[in-house]
């Protein structure tokens, strides 16, 4: 299939390929900044060479660097991951230029979905319904305001070029138009060089819903359902599920057929995934496509059971897809959660360092791609995503309680994660009603109710068996407290990493 493929990234999703690559056998090389050096990435690749500085910009942005090595390393295929260059048309075009498959799709479907007006008016074209809006940018205020009246308020103003909720502006009244369009325009300019916007008519508290798909280079294209991210927080995905509980079977075929037709437009092929909003009227509207293979893609192949990055490789390979869209079967239930080095504590500020022990959770449907290990230290430069935790359930139900266990099982020290909020979210009457908005971790972190469950509980629980610890010593005797009937028969300071226990009994 290939000779030898270079994966571009770092991290998890660099230690998810290799995985994949070796199942395969087919032979690895990774590059790495000077940062990480002793990343895993790097020890589980056979080959792996230095391409720059810590930064970015100066090392895994590096086309040219990067497409010269691999010519000089017999490389012919790349692997972007997501991020850096999993999106950059330019990378994907060097590569082919330079004889070498880029693992992902087409560069003109790069592309074609990097410019959101562009891409609303293929995919108009095409029949697939977007978001009322325009699909020209806009020039003046005047503008702005017509359309305002014709959409009706709210409106939202967002960058062409943009995605991801960077360069976006609520408009609820005409007073708002002329500051919101110069501080859109401005934003645009600064973060993606292109100061073009548009409009959109603004749906409030929608749904965030993607379908993933998978195509080949022979007009194929299947769906393999979808993926419920509406919990996120400042636009960064949190937790993210399989199937959603707002779609039913009807539902998924629509969307599913309608995602297949999206892609379609653009001469789609390899794993891509087209993002929905959801009205409360269940009416779906297109948002943008993301033309990589994403953070979330294990909980699809979860409830499907196809591996995504080995279909990436066989399509880039020129083979046809595995599977016709009759073959996908849609199995049980399945939730990832995003381990973060992040303090929920401190407004998520990142919260690098050395990992000092480390215990991933396993057992019955369980996964954890992870890209750190103990002894590991996180850079400061990139991305504070160091683990997914991903559970597979029967249904909905048994995910979460696997997830909620999964979670306890984790031991990480050395650096703050936000596994005390996920637990939170995983105890939450709201979350497990699946009453979920995009507005559903503020609101949470505002009642205050949701770092609670994990770090302040954890505190009660040490001061408690410091206090019997205490007491057992001044008595001099065997003479534990007794619990609802359970005798702490052990070292307390044992007791305390028994949360289940614990939380049950206190
Ligand atoms: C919207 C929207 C409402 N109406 N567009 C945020 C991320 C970016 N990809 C698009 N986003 C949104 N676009 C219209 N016309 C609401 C959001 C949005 C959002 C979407 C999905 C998940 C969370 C969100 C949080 C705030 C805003």
């Amino acid at each position: 299939m290939f000779r030898k493929v270079m994966v571009a990234n770092r991290g998890e999703i660099a230690v998810r390929i290799l995985r994949a690559l070796k199942e395969v056998g087919i032979p690895t090389l990774t590059i790495y900044s000077e940062a990480d050096r002793n990343s895993l990435h790097v020890r589980m690749a056979e080959e792996a060479y230095c391409i720059g500085p810590p930064p970015a910009e100066e090392s895994y942005l590096q086309i040219k660097k990067i497409i010269s090595l691999a010519k000089d390393k017999g490389v012919d295929g790349i692997h972007p991951g997501y991020g850096f260059l999993a999106e950059n048309p330019v990378f994907a075009q060097a590569c082919q230029e330079a004889g070498i498959n880029f693992i992902g799709p087409p560069a003109y479907a790069i592309e074609a979905m990097g410019s959101k007006t562009r891409s609303r008016e293929m995919m108009q074209d095409a029949g697939v319904p977007v978001v009322p809006g325009t699909t020209k940018p806009v020039r003046d205020e005047a503008e702005i305001f017509r359309l305002a009246s014709d959409l009706g308020y709210p409106i939202v103003l967002k960058a062409v070029a943009g995605g991801g909720g960077k360069g976006m502006r609520v408009i609820k009244r005409a007073a708002e138009i002329k500051s919101a369009f110069r501080a859109t325009q401005s934003e645009a300019q600064s973060a993606f060089g292109d100061s073009a916007i548009y409009v959109e008519k603004y749906l409030e508290n929608p749904r965030h819903i993607e379908v993933q798909i998978l195509g080949d280079k022979f007009g194929n294209l299947i769906h393999l359902g979808e993926r419920e991210c509406t919990i996120q927080r400042r636009h960064q995905k949190v937790i993210e599920e399989s199937p959603s509980v707002l779609v039913d079977e009807e539902m998924r075929r629509q969307m599913g057929e309608t995602a297949i037709r999206a892609a379609r437009a653009v001469g789609y092929f390899s794993a891509g995934t087209v993002e929905f909003l959801v009205d409360k009227h269940k009416n779906f509207y297109f948002l943008e496509m993301n033309t990589r293979l994403q953070v979330e893609h294990p909980v699809t192949e979860m409830v499907t059971g196809i591996d995504l990055v080995k279909e990436m490789l066989k399509v880039a390979a020129g083979h046809n897809l595995t599977y016709r869209q009759e073959d996908i079967k849609f199995r049980g239930a399945a939730i990832e959660c995003r381990v973060y080095a992040e303090d929920p504590l401190n407004n998520f500020f990142p919260c690098p360092g050395k990992i000092l022990s480390l215990r991933t959770p396993g057992g019955p449907g369980v996964r954890d791609d992870t890209g750190v290990y103990p002894g590991f230290e996180i850079p400061i430069y990139y991305d504070p995503l160091i683990s997914k935790v991903i559970t597979w359930g029967r249904d909905r139900e048994e995910a979460i309680h696997r997830m909620a266990r999964a979670l306890q099982e984790y031991v990480i020290n050395g650096v703050k994660t936000i596994i005390p909020f996920l637990q939170g979210v995983m105890e939450d009457k709201h979350f497990l009603q699946g009453d979920i908005t995009t507005e559903y971790i503020d609101q949470k972190l505002h009642r205050g109710s949701l770092v609670d469950a994990g770090y302040f509980k954890e505190v009660a629980v040490l001061a408690a068996a410091l206090d019997a610890y205490r007491t057992e010593i001044s008595r001099g005797t065997n003479s534990f407290p007794k619990i609802n009937g359970l005798k702490m028969v052990d070292n307390p300071w044992k007791m305390t990493g028994r949360r289940m226990l614990l939380d049950s009994r206190l």
